[in-house]
């Protein structure tokens, strides 16, 4: 039964058509399908088919734009269901999210994000094309535990070594951790520029931060 939802979440993402991404969100909600098993099974797949077809030619950026559409009509669904299953507990310490500089790939960032604030996080989301001047002002505005850097392009990544060059440069590090993530960054890339860590999606990525807080709670305490 929800394979068949799945399929056809997938394939909203592929015609880029919000109205059936977001009906489909709403009956999966209805039927008590949890809002990551629907993102990461059903619209997620959609996303990964129009990139490929896109690198392949097949399909052109106005198709890309569309299934981004259609996939945020969906996110706007299951977003608040996510954010729902959360508790009312303190937080568990403050988190500046955004995509690098240049990049304005914003999906990835914001379930990280969202994920994050339902598991207990107070998570303050930057946006998209963020400099690391930007971040940094932020991390100190807001006395931020961790930053995350997503970049989804090639091109974009060195921006998130440019964060946390400044970050040392400043001496916000390590009270502050810079972590990074996103579709081509890899282990290896987080290791080359001294990220304090890197998640590969979103269930990892409160994975990480629980893991690097629980840390520094002992170096400190
Ligand atoms: Co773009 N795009 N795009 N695009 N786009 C990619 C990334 C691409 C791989 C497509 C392809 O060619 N196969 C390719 C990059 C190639 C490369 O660099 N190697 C590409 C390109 C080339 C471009 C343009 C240059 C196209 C052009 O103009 N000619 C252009 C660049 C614009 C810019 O940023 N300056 C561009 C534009 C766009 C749209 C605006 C049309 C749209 C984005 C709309 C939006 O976000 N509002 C778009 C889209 C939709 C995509 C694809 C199809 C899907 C991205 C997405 O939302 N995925 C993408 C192909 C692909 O990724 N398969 C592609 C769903 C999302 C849930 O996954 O973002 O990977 P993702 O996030 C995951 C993990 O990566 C991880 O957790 C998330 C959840 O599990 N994660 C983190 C992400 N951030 C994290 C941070 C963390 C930890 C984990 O800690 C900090």
């Amino acid at each position: 039964m929800s394979e068949e939802l799945f399929q056809a979440m997938r394939q909203s993402i592929i015609d880029g058509a919000p109205d059936a991404a977001r009906n489909l969100a709403e009956t999966a909600v209805q039927q008590g399908i949890g809002p990551l098993a629907a993102i990461h099974d059903g619209y997620v797949p959609g996303m990964s088919h129009v990139g490929e077809q896109f690198a392949q030619r097949h399909l052109f950026l106005p198709d890309m734009v569309a299934a981004a559409e259609a996939m945020k009509a969906a996110m706007a669904v299951l977003e608040p269901e996510l954010k729902r299953l959360g508790t009312d507990r303190p937080s568990a310490g403050t988190i500046v999210m955004g995509t690098a500089k240049g990049d304005i790939h914003e999906i990835g960032k914001t379930l990280v994000g969202t994920l994050l604030g339902a598991n207990g996080f107070t998570v303050h989301d930057l946006g998209v094309d963020v400099s690391a001047e930007k971040f940094a002002a932020a991390a100190r505005e807001l006395r931020a535990d961790v930053v995350g850097v997503s970049a989804l392009l090639t091109t974009t990544m060195k921006w998130q070594k440019s964060v946390i060059e400044l970050f040392d440069r400043e001496g916000l590090r390590p009270q502050v951790r810079v972590i990074i993530g996103g579709a081509p960054v890899t282990r290896q890339w987080s290791e080359e520029i001294r990220a304090d860590g890197f998640a590969k999606d979103a269930v990892s990525a409160v994975g990480l931060v629980q893991k690097l807080l629980q840390a520094k709670t002992v170096e400190v305490g």
